[in-house]
């Protein structure tokens, strides 16, 4: 059997060195990395080289630079196509991240959508993954459904599968909750969506960054991921879909780079992807996305996983210790963070005291708002853990805790 290498945590942290700071004097405990994720060294520099010695626009110029400049962003796509498990790298779209990726699907596909249509989504969507449907509503007059959760938390899979019939065009789910920590199971969502003749967009904001992006295995549609929470830069991410989707879809956004030719009376457009990649792309950025896949995959995928299930077991262990604090969502099988309330303690009180320890957190609705009333709650508290988090980290979390209590007197 093959044994599986632990990940060397030390080792990791050194490859980021704003883990060597220090906040409000004390050392940085960084545990958002679900907000966004911090970068190693080999991120930073692939950036810097790219701007030092290989800058040029892409897909324009025939001197040598442009050619070098098209050859690193074509690569990076490439990489990040073999880490979601498409098949061929025109399947990737660049995009500015997981939003504008929905947006792109919720537009451009969403033009076949019309009255009497109907878009499934869950209660526990981002906004990213409401708010553009909610605009093709309003657009197409077509209209949504919201599947909920489970008493325990997880979704209601036969809730949704009550919500999917023929007027049924698209499921959209979050593959991991970004407030819950649930895994969805896609492939089972994306069967149900095709036994209707819908199709299954995926939402892989908090899924792509853990290694759990396969696109072929999740059976879907379309699957949307923001470099940034996974070890790369932001302002870039990617698209992936069915490559007959992309080809049947209208273009998203209209300039350069997106056409094969421009006449006055109309225009045709460039082959799939670069059809919905209008003006200059982010191209540093895709060079840093190409860089983090790298260090991810040289990492071990599978090593992260084990690190952080274990890292994520510890921290549920170690704050079920503390009375008054009640885990928001299921207190087992939860992917690399945990949502709480402590007592009566506002979340954002809890994150400015916090904050002063050095101990970053993340308070509030987490954009969202829909689970939040859904759950009856206003905001919660999050931990999130990565590849660099340490025990050591949850301990000062559990720490920092017991100060903001005593702060607060105590409670009740
Ligand atoms: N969630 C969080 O702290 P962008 O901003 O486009 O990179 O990702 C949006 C997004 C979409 N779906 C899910 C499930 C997400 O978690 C996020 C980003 C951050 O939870 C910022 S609100």
């Amino acid at each position: 059997m093959k044994t599986l290498a632990a990940l060397d945590v030390a080792n990791i942290r050194a490859d980021f060195p704003i883990l060597g700071r220090e906040v409000h004097g004390r050392p940085l405990v960084y545990l958002d990395s679900a907000a966004s994720s911090q970068k190693p060294r080999a991120v930073i520099e692939a950036m810097s080289d790219y701007f030092s010695a290989h800058h040029a626009n892409v897909h324009r110029g025939a001197h040598q630079l442009s050619v070098e400049a098209t050859d690193a962003y074509e690569e990076a796509r490439a990489k990040v196509a073999r880490f979601a498990g498409a098949s061929n790298p025109d399947e990737i779209v660049f995009t500015r991240g997981t939003t504008e990726g929905i947006n792109l699907v919720a537009y451009a596909w969403g033009r076949s959508v019309g009255p009497g249509d109907e878009i499934v989504l869950t209660v526990m969507e981002h906004h990213s993954n409401i708010v553009p449907w909610q605009l093709l509503a309003e657009r197409s007059g077509a209209k949504l459904r919201f599947a909920t959760l489970t008493p325990e938390g997880r979704l209601d899979l036969d809730h949704m599968a009550s919500l999917v019939g023929p007027a049924t065009r698209l499921i959209g789910v979050t593959h991991v909750s970004n407030t819950l920590g649930v895994m969805n199971p896609v492939a089972e969502i994306a069967a149900l969506a095709h036994e209707a003749g819908a199709l299954c967009l995926v939402d892989g904001a908090q899924a792509a960054p853990h290694g759990a992006v396969d696109v072929r295995a999740a059976g879907c549609d379309f699957y949307a991921f923001s470099a940034h929470k996974m070890c790369g830069p932001t302002g870039i991410g990617a698209l992936w879909a069915r490559p007959e989707l992309l080809e049947a879809m209208p273009p998203f956004q209209g300039g350069g780079e997106m056409i094969s030719e421009v006449r006055l009376e109309g225009s045709t457009w460039a082959p799939v992807p670069h059809k919905f990649e209008a003006g200059t792309p982010a191209i540093a950025e895709a060079v840093g996305f190409g860089a983090a896949v790298d260090y991810l995959e040289q990492a071990g995928i599978e090593a992260i996983q084990a690190h952080e299930a274990e890292i994520t077991r510890y921290a549920l262990d170690r704050l079920s210790e503390l009375d008054g604090l009640r885990i928001v969502g299921p207190t087992e099988d939860r992917l690399g963070l945990v949502s709480f309330t402590y007592g009566d303690i506002h979340p954002h009180d809890l994150a400015t005291i916090l904050d002063r320890r050095g101990v970053a957190i993340r308070a509030g609705h987490h954009c969202n708002q829909p689970l939040m009333d859904y759950l009856g709650v206003d905001a919660t508290a999050r931990a999130s853990f990565y590849l660099y988090t340490a025990r050591a980290d949850i301990d000062a979390l559990v720490e920092a805790l017991l100060v903001a209590r005593d702060l607060f007197g105590g409670f009740a």
